[in-house]
């Protein structure tokens, strides 16, 4: 095998020992020597490298192209090539999961799968597939912009859970797809912490944009100007050039079908969440009114709709009481607060408008190939990576509830898979120990007790406003006692807590201090009326379309909308019960260091990853008995050779019966046994003495094959 060959062992089931240590110098030896990819089986670890690597080029294509995953050194393009052969060849739906903590590479990753996924299709060069693969592609650029965004951890990370379903016919072509995200940060629209930025495509539009749009727009191409993007004082960042970035987002709006107007409503939204930052109110004679500024006016061109109309949502709103409609002036708190609602809200809905539209430009439905009558996905999932910052909310909460589901997600079919099949092919098994991260999950989504309930009862309280140190009194009072939650209520003199309103979770991939302040605004996530309103009359066609519901009559409504935790909830229960009946595959990010080195192995915090993922688990589970196993026809191909008996082939009787009397040859029968199909190996030394046999005859074959070749001639 040619991972011999190479630094370590490209396999870690293939270890002499399977512990932490063993495991860490494995990847630290790989990694130093520019290994970042090494397999558990067919589970794929990769490193991020922190340089580019020229690794993805065609002639790495073509090496992995229909190959078997232990035919080549280990590669992310093995698991996207044995993803799309199983979906091709044994017609199943099959997905791609990719976990690990922010900064990983699990978006690179994604993107390196699609590109591979799209260079060993259409080989016929049709044109309609052709321009599926391109808005496949294309899309990432424009979803970055407007999803990702400068953080602490990561340059360019995803604010925003990405799954992707690419849609095959039966040659295995792309015909189409679709794109489910899960919960945009969108409280970074109008907050972004020290050091970090707003989203991309803010940055973009004041460096990338005409002097003429700019002016067209009120803006001045100074990012300072602008409270909504300032706040972080990180405007500039080294990896990334806004400038060039806005131009590729341009054109792949184009490639999208984005018309001229659409990409004018995109841009003018942008601009008009720019201006909306620098609103501000001031309370004269105790009436509320906009403090004189250009801003108002340049925002309410920008959305298209009447600049007294903007002034009055933003400084009272409508209520119905008893059927009466009355006019309730806010308060400076609850203009600001409403206005920043606007703000996000604004955003979130251009994000989603977006996203359909992407869809709609990839729909396998409304596809001019949808009378080919096979249809099998491959489902890639990139989501936002677990995260710790210096102040932890809500986004952070369900982030890395997110990543906790993975997590069991991982555990229960890693763990699954194997069990069904030792006991599919009749082999005893034994349960090896793992942590088994469940009990946080229901920490948080227990529909009886789980946080995201108690939430949910805050919110649904009127009669008097709950605060959030009242949420946070139900939490520990529900709480206590559970060992994956700690407050300081609950223990006064914990030191890690240094608010009294903070608590922590005790996730799988570490202690996470959360500050309760702002759950319950998040979760309710209240947008008065009014902003819906008035978008819905705006003159721009496609910003009324964002906002349907503003045709809805004010006294019509009296139903509460599901909270945000709630759809954020059911939108995970939904993806993992989606992915769960597809065939997995799995990439397991891991981030180097802390400082985005390339040369750095930080052991520490590799070490951590590394544990908290449960790797070593899994490459226990993997060789819990057996470190090979291979479907009988596969082993006989490989091996034949090597004996006698089955060369050049074996007649008397079954690929099985083959498969035993190499086996019995070389005596390695302590060391094997044979289920219905496939062969299980225990020890890796004896598919490495197999391998030595083969390499040894290799030679003679082929000469031997040239020679036969030669008579032909
Ligand atoms: P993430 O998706 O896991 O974080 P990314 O995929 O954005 O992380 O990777 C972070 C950065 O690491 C990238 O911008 C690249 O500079 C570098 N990088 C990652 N993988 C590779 C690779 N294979 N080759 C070269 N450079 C790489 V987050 O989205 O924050 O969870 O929410
Ligand atoms: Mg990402």
């Amino acid at each position: 095998m040619d991972m011999q060959k190479e630094p370590g062992v490209g396999d870690f089931v293939l270890m002499d020992k399977i512990d932490l240590p063993h495991f860490m110098k494995n990847l630290k030896i790989r990694f130093n020597e520019g290994y970042i990819y090494t397999y558990i089986g067919e589970v794929c670890v990769s490193v991020n490298p922190y340089k580019n690597k020229n690794i993805y080029g065609p002639e790495y294509v073509s090496k992995y192209k229909g190959r078997e995953l232990f035919e080549n050194p280990p590669h992310i393009f093995a698991i996207a090539d044995a993803s799309h052969r199983t979906m091709k060849q044994q017609g199943k739906d099959t997905c791609i999961v990719i976990s690990g903590e922010s900064g990983s590479g699990k978006t690179e990753a994604s993107k390196i799968i699609m590109k591979y996924i799209a260079s060993v299709t259409n080989q016929d060069g049709q044109n309609e597939i052709e321009r599926v693969k391109n808005v496949l592609i294309q899309s990432n650029s424009i979803l970055e912009a407007f999803g990702n965004a400068k953080t602490n951890r990561n340059d360019n990370s995803s604010r925003f859970g990405k799954y992707m379903d690419i849609n095959f016919d039966f040659k295995g072509d792309p015909i189409g797809g679709h794109i489910s995200k899960y919960l945009l940060e969108k409280s970074r629209v109008i907050h972004q912490q020290q050091g970090e930025r707003n989203f991309h495509c803010f940055y973009q539009l004041l460096s990338g944009a005409t002097e003429d749009m700019l002016r067209k727009f009120h803006l001045t191409r100074d990012s300072q100007q602008y409270f909504f993007v300032k706040q972080g004082n990180a405007a500039r960042v080294d990896s990334i050039s806004d400038k060039n970035d806005y131009r590729t987002v341009q054109s792949s709006l184009l490639t999208l079908n984005f018309t001229a107007a659409d990409q004018d409503t995109i841009w003018r939204i942008i601009a008009a969440i720019l201006h909306m930052g620098n609103l501000e109110f001031v309370v004269d004679e105790e009436k509320l009114s906009m403090k004189k500024s250009k801003s108002i006016e340049s925002a309410a061109n920008l959305l298209q709709v009447k600049k007294s109309e903007l002034e009055r949502a933003l400084c009272e709103r409508v209520i119905a009481v008893r059927g009466d409609i009355m006019r309730k002036e806010h308060t400076v708190t609850e203009a600001n607060f409403g206005r920043d609602a606007l703000a996000k809200a604004v955003y979130d809905r251009l994000f989603s408008w977006i996203v359909d539209k992407i869809n709609s430009a990839i729909d396998v439905d409304s596809n001019k190939i949808r009378n080919r009558f096979k249809n099998t996905v491959i489902g890639v999932l990139d989501i936002y990576g677990f995260e710790i910052f210096e102040n932890n909310s809500f986004e952070q909460f369900c982030i890395n509830y997110c990543n906790e589901k993975l997590q069991q997600l991982f555990i229960e079919l890693v763990l699954k898979q194997e069990q069904e099949e030792y006991k599919r092919e009749g082999i005893a098994w034994t349960n090896i120990d793992y942590f088994n991260n469940q009990i946080i999950c229901e920490l948080v989504d227990n529909s009886r007790n789980g946080i995201l309930a108690i939430m949910d009862d805050a919110c649904k309280m009127t009669a008097e406003k709950i605060t959030d140190e009242q949420l946070l009194e139900a939490m520990d009072k529900n709480l206590k006692g559970h060992n994956h939650y700690m407050s300081r209520q609950i223990k006064p003199l914990e030191k890690n807590l240094k608010l009294k309103e903070e608590f922590r979770i005790t996730h799988y991939a570490g202690d996470v201090t959360y500050s309760v302040i702002g759950f319950l605004d998040k979760n309710k996530d209240t947008l008065f009326q009014d902003f819906k309103r008035l978008f819905y009359s705006s003159m721009d066609t496609n910003i009324k379309e964002m906002w349907p519901e503003g045709a809805q009559d004010i006294t019509q409504i009296t139903k509460r909308p599901p909270t945000a935790g709630t759809i954020f909830k059911n939108s995970m229960l939904a993806l993992v019960q989606n992915l769960q009946c597809k065939e997995p595959h799995y990439v397991r990010c891991i981030k180097p260091n802390d400082v985005k080195s390339s040369s750095l192995f930080d052991e520490e915090r590799v070490k951590h990853q590394v544990s908290y993922l449960g790797l070593v688990e899994n490459v226990r589970v993997r060789r819990a008995g057996f470190a090979h196993r291979q479907r009988y026809d596969k082993f006989l191909k490989r091996y034949k050779m090597i004996s006698q008996f089955t060369w050049p082939n074996f007649r008397a009787g079954s690929d099985k019966d083959a498969c035993k009397v190499i086996i019995d040859e070389y005596q390695f029968f302590n060391d094997v046994q044979y289920g219905k199909t496939k062969i299980f190996i225990r020890s890796p030394q004896t598919l490495f003495a197999l391998e030595k046999v083969r390499n040894q005859l290799m030679p003679g074959i082929v000469t031997l094959i040239q020679k036969t070749w030669r008579g032909y001639v």
